[in-house]
Parts: structure tokens; C-alpha cells; sequence
């Protein structure tokens, strides 16, 4: 009942040529400095699509020099805010115009559904800036009533060079996330991509450079992570890091971090999020909610609802549904109307996917449907749904990354916080009642940094988004992804000047 290997092998290419494909360094695309390339491919075949110049310390260390110039001496932290702010609103406009353009070049790089970029992922990245040029001309101090007779004030200043690390699957929204606060508060930046899907970055960095941003402010090194990402993340020029992606990494560049300057980082980790459904839930409609949580981007969102908790009377009902709902879903061509999944990113995703499948089978969960490979082309996987799945099953506890549901069974309240809890994650949760105080109950005790109540992946500028435990450090999104990006400088002053 999944879409054939035929219609997979079906390929439509794109309407988009790459452009860029070099590093972007004081507004300027520059091959690599050792001249090398990697190739970047296509997830649907495996197929190369583009040679991407291949950033190491050398490069890293030109594109820092950049930005600390571009701090330093440069327009950008001097500019008047409303300039700053007015630049962005630009880079939006520049972006919507080219939405089409920019979505297929993702969906083409990424393997996620072209419809997805065109209609939700281009246009909330456009709502990003816009929310953040926002930001730009309304970020100030206080006036602090002190002891004595002192003027006190504090001024918000920008940290300095940023060095960014984004993932790859969501690489025009990690890269607003991270970009959108950083130039709002009047910062430079050094921006790393994700090996796998370096093009769009370069593709809208050119347009912010049209809008209007001066040279240096925003620099973009492509490569991969133990060579160009760890030169950023223990540079002595940079100022602050942030980085997206897996928590083994996160634990890597912290340290690097720590080991060179000391740069504070922001850390936005792994997940294995708890979706909890209690016995009088809308059956039909949590199934399709418990679905989308877990299967969208094929299941590539740190955030998945990835650990299914059934109250023990609906159990077997949802279990059915959920089953019924996977196979269902149609796997094939992102770039066909209709296809709800695509393929995991790479060949190493792909096989750590089948990995926990096989562990799934061989700790006696029960395999309800999928389980394999879909085609023979690609990195396609057939939606899989488990049950009968116990805590202690690594497929329980590890973020899988792929489009395996587990469904695990629950009697009470207290026990499913408990379990639910029971994790070394803390990124978000979802929460599905009709009872309002199993509803406040749930808020208070869940141990995670966003707690959906009968919804899930609900995302929006304004709203804050990371980890506790070890799913990351400090916030993104929202007023508190600008703490990342401003030191705050206490200025004190007699309020009667002494006489000198
Ligand atoms: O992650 P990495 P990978 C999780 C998910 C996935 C797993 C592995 O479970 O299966 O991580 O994915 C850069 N110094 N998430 O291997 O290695 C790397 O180049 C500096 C969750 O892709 O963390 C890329 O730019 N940088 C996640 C970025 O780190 C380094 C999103 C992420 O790669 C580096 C992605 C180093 N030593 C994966 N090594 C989420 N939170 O959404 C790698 N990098």
C-alpha cells in the first residue's frame, strides 16, 4: 500500500539552477582556500547535484576576520536600529518575492516535500526577519533605582562575532533562528552549515546582501563539522557560539568553547519527546495529530512526538488507527503533489534508522507495519509503526530521527508524568485531555521546554523554543533568543558631580 519504487524512481527535476556555491566572506563568494570541494546530493537518489566549496581553519579564520572587521569598524552595530531594521524588512520582501525559487532548492538539497518549503517553511522564515527586524529598533536598558546618589543605567549592547552550527533539516529555519536575532541586535556573524544542505543558506545570503547589509556582517562557511565547525567553535575571535544539532555535538563544542575563550553557547540538542493521550480524547483526531507529530520532515524534528503514551482503555482502538494511519501515508517524490514523505537526508541517517528498527524487532516490540527500506534508489523509508514497546527498549529511550512511531501503554496520571519524564531529554511535550486540572496538572509537572495541550508543533515567531536537560541551553525564538546576543553594560555615574 506504499507508493511504488516506481513512482519513487519518478524523478522531477526542480525548476531552480545553483548559483552559489562558494564560501560567502566579506560580501563576497571565494572558493575554499585550499581549493577543495564536496559534493552536496540529492536525498531522492543519492545523486551528486552540486560541488560545494569544502571550509577548514583557514577558511574559518578568514571569515572571523571579517566579521571582527565588520564589528569593529564597520556600519552595522553603529547603524541607526530603524536602518537595520528597515534592511531586514527588505531581505523579507526580496525573500517572499523569490519563495517559489528558494522552496524547490530546499526541498531539492533536503528530500522534504516541496509544498511543505513552498507553503510553510519560506513563508515562516519570512515572518521570522519581519518579526525580528521588529526587534531591531526597540531593544534597550533601564533605568536602575540604585542606593546612593548614583545615576545608573544599563546598556544593551551587541555581544560582537557570533559563530553559528546549524543542522540540516530544517536549514533555512535554523538558519533564521539563529541569523534573525543575531543581525537584530546589530551583531556580526560567521555561519557554519550543515554539510548536507549547504545551497539555500548562500541562495538567501545573496539576497540580504541586495537588501542592503554591508560586507562582513553575515559570513558563510560551508564544510563539515570536526574541521570548519570546530575551527569556529574554539576560535579566540569569536564571541558567543550557538548551535543546533545532535547532543554528542553540543557536548563537543561546549567544550570547545570553553577550552579557547570561554564564549557563551547556546545549545539546541536532541529530543525524545512524550505525546500523552488520555482515555477521553477525540480518538480520530489525536491519532492524525500523534501521526503528523511524529512523521513530519520523516520524522527529522527534534521535537517529535516520538514516544506515544495511550491511556490503557483507548489503547487498542488508537494502536489499530495509528497503524491504519501509516500505512496509509504516501511515500515518494517530495516534489509530487499528494506525497506526504520523502527520504531521510543521507545514507548515514538512513542506516541509523534501519539500525533502531532492527533493535525495535529484536527486544520483542511488536512491528505493526513498515520496517524497511521503500525502493531501491534513495534513502526512503516505509513508515513504521511499534506497540508493545517498554521503557527500557533503546527504541523508547534514543532519538531515532526517522519515521518510527512507538506506542507505549499507560494506566494513570502520576505514572505516566513519571515515565514521561524518565528520559535524560527535555524538549517538549504534548498533552491531549478534555479535564482541565489533568491539563494543569501535565503543564506544571513535565519536565520539557515546550508543553503542547492538545496540539502539537505549534511554531511561531514569538514563541520560545529549546531544552531542558540535556536537550540544550537557553532559548531561541521570541524575546529570549535576544539575551543570546546582547551583553548588558551597567554605566554608573554620582548624581552630583564632584567637583574635580
Ligand atoms: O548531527 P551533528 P548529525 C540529531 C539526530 C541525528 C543525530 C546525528 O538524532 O540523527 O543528531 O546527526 C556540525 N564541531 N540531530 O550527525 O553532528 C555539523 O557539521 C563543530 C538533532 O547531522 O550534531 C552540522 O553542521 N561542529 C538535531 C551540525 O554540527 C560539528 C538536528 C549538526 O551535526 C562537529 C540534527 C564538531 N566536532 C541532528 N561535528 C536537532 N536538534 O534538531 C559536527 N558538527
Amino acid at each position: 500500500r506504499f507508493s511504488t519504487a516506481a513512482a519513487v524512481q519518478e524523478l522531477i527535476t526542480p525548476q531552480v539552477s545553483i548559483n552559489y556555491t562558494q564560501h560567502l566572506i566579506n560580501g563576497k563568494f571565494v572558493d575554499a582556500a585550499s581549493g577543495k570541494t564536496f559534493p552536496t546530493l540529492d536525498p531522492r537518489t543519492g545523486e551528486v547535484i552540486a560541488h560545494v566549496a569544502e571550509g577548514d581553519a583557514e577558511d574559518i579564520n578568514r571569515a572571523v576576520s571579517a566579521a571582527r572587521e565588520a564589528f569593529d569598524n564597520g556600519p552595522w552595530p553603529k547603524m541607526s536600529a530603524y536602518e537595520r531594521c528597515r534592511i531586514l524588512l527588505r531581505f523579507a520582501d526580496l525573500v517572499e518575492k523569490h519563495n517559489d525559487e528558494i522552496a524547490a532548492l530546499e526541498a531539492w538539497n533536503n528530500g522534504k516535500l516541496y509544498e511543505q518549503a513552498a507553503k510553510a517553511e519560506v513563508p515562516m522564515f519570512v515572518r521570522l526577519f519581519r518579526y525580528y527586524a521588529g526587534w531591531a529598533d526597540k531593544i534597550h536598558g533601564l533605568t536602575v533605582p540604585a542606593d546612593g546618589d548614583y545615576h545608573v543605567q544599563t546598556l544593551h549592547e551587541p555581544i560582537g562575532v557570533a559563530g553559528q552550527i546549524i543542522p540540516w533539516n530544517f536549514p533555512l529555519l535554523m538558519f533564521a533562528w539563529k541569523v534573525g536575532p543575531a543581525l537584530a541586535c546589530g551583531n556580526t556573524i560567521v555561519l557554519k552549515t550543515a554539510e548536507q544542505t549547504p545551497l539555500t543558506a548562500l541562495l538567501v545570503a545573496k539576497l540580504l546582501h541586495e537588501a542592503g547589509l554591508p560586507p562582513g556582517v553575515l559570513n558563510i562557511v560551508s564544510g563539515y563539522g570536526p574541521t570548519a565547525g570546530a575551527s569556529l567553535a574554539s576560535h579566540m575571535d569569536v564571541d558567543k557560539l550557538a548551535f543546533t544539532g545532535s547532543t554528542d555535538t553540543g557536548k563537543t563544542v561546549l567544550e570547545l568553547a570553553a577550552r579557547s575563550n570561554l564564549k557563551p553557547v547556546t545549545l539546541e540538542l536532541g529530543g525524545k519527546s512524550p505525546f500523552i493521550v488520555f482515555e477521553e480524547a477525540d480518538i480520530d483526531k489525536v491519532v492524525e495529530i500523534a501521526h503528523f507529530a511524529l512523521f513530519f520532515n520523516q520524522g527529522q524534528c527534534c521535537c517529535a512526538g516520538s514516544r506515544t503514551f495511550v491511556h490503557e482503555r483507548i489503547y487498542d482502538e488508537f494502536l489499530e488507527k495509528s497503524k491504519e494511519r501509516a500505512l496509509r501515508r504516501v511515500v515518494g517524490d517530495p516534489f509530487k503533489k499528494g506525497v506526504e514523505q520523502g527520504p531521510q537526508i543521507d545514507s548515514k541517517q538512513f542506516e541509523k534508522v534501519l539500525r533502531y528498527i532492527k533493535s525495535g524487532i529484536d527486544s520483542n516490540a511488536t512491528l505493526e507495519c513498515g520496517g524497511g527500506r521503500l525502493g531501491s534508489k534513495g534513502f526512503f523509508v516505509q513508515p513504521t509503526v511499534f506497540s508493545n514497546v517498554q521503557d527500557d527498549m533503546l527504541i523508547a529511550k534514543d532519538e531515532i530521527f526517522g519515521p518510527v512511531q512507538t506506542i507505549l501503554k499507560f494506566k494513570d496520571i502520576n505514572e505516566v508524568i513519571r515515565r514521561a519524564n524518565a528520559t535524560r531529554y527535555g524538549l517538549a511535550a504534548g498533552v491531549f485531555t478534555n479535564n482541565v486540572s489533568t491539563a494543569n496538572t501535565l503543564m506544571r509537572a513535565l519536565r520539557a521546554g515546550t508543553v503542547w495541550i492538545n496540539c502539537f508543533d505549534v511554531f511561531d515567531a514569538a514563541i520560545p523554543f529549546g531544552g531542558y536537560k540535556m536537550s540544550g541551553i537557553g532559548r531561541e525564538k521570541g524575546i529570549y533568543s535576544l539575551h543570546n546576543y546582547l551583553q548588558v553594560k551597567a554605566v554608573v555615574s554620582p548624581l552630583n558631580n564632584p567637583a574635580w
